[in-house]
């Protein structure tokens, strides 16, 4: 699947922890219908079986809306369930390896947090890269800041697609003015927002601003 850089401008990443299957699958929805238009399902405290049900029942849910959906970490849990792709960080597995087990047609992401990281992402058949954490985040507990300076960096280093991520709210894009990404990462944005459909609307807004 042919990766559009629009698709990437409002970048949803799951966590469905607090949540019963039925409400994470419902602010989803929402979230997608206020504009999310890509989505990462990554759960940390899910077994196999769990995890492939999870993403079996949101792709039914993206598939509708047309919003490519891809899987933290996990190619067994995107060859198990026909997901769309795959998204490794720094310790996950090395972008050339979910790609030659992928294929050409699935999208292979990236965490990159250097110029020469995101090179090497590139060089390995990444298709697109996040980029951060920008701000501190309460969402990952073991990662380190990235600063624009370098973020604006990597965008023009690569001819793929890199997004923004960590820390990042409606209120403190600003930050990210005139800084050539595709588009912004968030999860408690929306995932801890009580409407998760207004959320992602002033998301896109705030986005469109900058
Ligand atoms: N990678 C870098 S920061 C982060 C990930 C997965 C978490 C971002 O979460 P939040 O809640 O949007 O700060
Ligand atoms: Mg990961």
């Amino acid at each position: 699947m042919g990766l559009d850089r629009k698709q990437l401008r409002l970048y949803l990443v799951t966590n469905s922890d607090g949540k019963s299957e039925e409400e994470f699958l419902k602010a989803l929805e929402e979230a997608i219908g206020g504009g999310v238009s890509f989505v990462q399902i990554r759960e940390k405290n899910k077994t196999t079986a769990e995890y492939i049900d999870l993403v079996s029942k949101a792709l039914e849910i993206t598939r509708k809306h047309n919003v490519p959906l891809v899987v933290d970490d996990r190619v067994d849990v995107v060859l198990a369930t026909g997901a769309d792709g795959v998204h490794v960080g720094r310790d996950d597995m090395p972008v050339e390896t979910a790609r030659k087990i992928l294929g050409k047609d699935k999208i292979v992401g990236a965490t990159t947090k250097t110029v020469e990281q995101a090179l090497a992402a590139y060089k390995a058949g990444a298709d697109y890269l996040g980029v951060g954490a920008i701000y501190p985040t309460t969402t990952k507990v073991k990662t380190v800041l990235t600063s624009t300076d370098t973020l604006n960096d990597i965008c023009n280093a690569v001819p793929i697609p890199a997004n923004a991520i960590g820390g990042l709210n409606k209120d403190n894009l600003g930050v990210l003015k005139g800084i050539p990404i595709a588009g912004v990462c968030v999860v408690s944005a929306i995932m801890k927002a009580d409407d998760p459909r207004k959320a992602a609307a002033e998301l896109v807004k705030a986005i469109e601003e900058l």
